[in-house]
């Protein structure tokens, strides 16, 4: 008997799928199709699956060709899976040309031609229309947002937006996208949605002329400066139907909010403290340590220490302490800020003039769990016990910079598909942050004068 082995994810399943594994079958006298999880999909670069793994399953057991089914979910299992089930021959079509000769040592393998002119790809672009980002600043964030939209379907930037004409200029050269200079709703016409990466003292007005033309917006952190501005957003967004997300990165990412999860599951009892840090020596010259209103450590990353600790313990803290170390010109170079809760504290620390060790630990009554720096790049953290011997490591994935996952969640909203993912920074969050910066303005304004 002859086996054949073949994978896919069968993604909005079509005729190219179809064929492939009737002459995948007609290669020998047994088909085993492996279906890859959405895990693997995202590690390789698909973050857009849209059918769940259990309809892509039926999907392909509908044809009949497969006489097993099994579920392909991390690199190396081909391997395995040939010499496991002794497959004589392991085939998938022509676009992969090359990619798996390496597995010649272990069987046959046969590159079978592509359907032409369908493509699962294709298909989630008819299904929903593309979305066309203009991205507003094209500062150092822009370049990295282009990169990271490449690996999430359905979406286009379009053009940019920038009244500073020198750095425009400087951006329609190295990226080939148009850049307007004036009329930002000029420019708002052109797209569906926004991102708005320019300095953080225009994020609400950009934002709300945005949501204002029915425009879909993501917002790099802090969205406002004030908690009733942060307030109004989310209300216009909802009053013009429009999508409005603070791009705090960190939020997005799977491994965080894997490790979010883990922590809330009891496995280290009742959360007593969060104590979060994320600092980054900026350069004497840069805007963080020269902008006196706007520059400094808790407006540049305030956002990520606060993350965890917002969505672990929640918004409704008893007090807040806010304390800043501030430069000669009244930056903050450093600032601590205390937060009691009825049942626990919390700490967040940030800097862009003093180094610490940027760590999350989450305390809890019977254990902790401890990510070490990048732990806003959630790859991998542990829990400790009392035992010192007892260590649960979780090592996770964090692709490219992490952009994508936002981006990908903010077109999976405009297209209506994510309805439900505002857990992972809820408008409340969102909100009790931009009050965090209020209280953080005053408290520095009284300082300073
Ligand atoms: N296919 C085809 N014709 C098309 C589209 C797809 O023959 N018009 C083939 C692909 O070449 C692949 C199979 O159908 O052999 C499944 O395609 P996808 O669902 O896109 O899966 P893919 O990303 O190709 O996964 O481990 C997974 C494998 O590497 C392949």
């Amino acid at each position: 008997m002859r086996k054949v082995i073949t994978y896919g994810t069968f993604d909005l399943f079509h005729k190219g799928h179809y064929n492939l594994l009737k002459r995948a079958k007609a290669l020998g006298d047994y088909l085993i199709v492996g279906v890859t999880t959405e895990h693997f999909d995202e590690a390789r670069g698909k973050v857009n699956v849209i059918d769940p793994i259990v309809d892509r399953i039926e999907n392909v057991r509908k044809t009949g060709f497969a006489d097993q089914i099994i579920v392909e979910d991390h690199d190396g299992q081909k391997i395995e899976d040939i010499q496991k089930y002794g497959a004589d021959i392991f085939t998938v079509g022509s676009d992969w040309v090359g990619t798996f000769d390496y597995l010649k040592s272990f069987c046959k393998v046969v590159y079978l031609s592509r359907t032409p002119g369908v493509s699962s790809s294709q298909l989630r672009n008819e299904r929903f229309n593309i979305v066309s980002i203009g991205i507003v600043g094209t500062g150092r964030i822009a370049p990295r947002f282009l990169s990271e939209v490449k690996y999430v379907s359905g979406a286009i930037i379009e053009c940019a937006y920038n009244p500073e004409r020198e750095s425009a200029v400087r951006f329609e050269a190295a990226h080939g996208i148009r850049t307007y200079t004036e009329n930002y709703e000029g420019f708002l016409e052109q797209v569906d949605a926004v991102y708005i990466a320019s300095p953080h003292e225009t994020h609400y007005d950009y934002a709300k002329r945005a949501i204002l033309a029915g425009k879909h917006v993501l917002c790099e952190k802090p969205l406002t400066f004030t908690k009733a501005e942060a307030e109004e957003l989310y209300t216009l967004a909802r009053e013009h139907h429009a999508v409005l997300m603070e791009g705090v990165k960190t939020a997005y990412c799977p491994g965080f909010l894997q490790m979010m999860n883990v922590a809330k599951s009891g496995i280290i009892g009742e959360i007593r403290d969060v104590e979060a840090c994320f600092s980054r020596i900026a350069d004497i010259e840069s805007r963080e340590m020269t902008d006196r209103i706007y520059g400094g450590a808790f407006l540049e990353y305030g956002g990520y220490p606060l993350l965890p600790i917002i969505k672990l313990l929640g918004i409704n803290y008893k007090e807040i302490v806010i304390d800043s170390l501030p430069g000669e010109n009244g930056i903050d170079l450093y600032t601590k800020i205390h937060l009691r809760y009825p049942q626990g504290f919390a700490m967040a620390k940030m800097g862009v003039g003093v180094k610490s060790e940027g760590q999350l630990i989450i305390a809890g009554t019977k254990g902790y769990i401890l990510a070490k720096s990048p732990w806003w790049q959630t790859r991998k953290f542990e829990i400790r016990y009392e035992d010192p011997n007892k260590i649960d490591t979780y090592e996770l994935r964090f692709q490219g910079d992490g952009l994508r996952y936002e981006v990908g969640d903010f077109v999976s909203k405009i297209n209506g598909r994510g309805e439900n993912s505002n857990y992972k920074l809820t408008p409340e969050e969102s909100i009790a942050m931009a009050d965090i910066v209020e209280q953080f303005l005053k408290i520095r304004e009284g300082k300073v004068s």
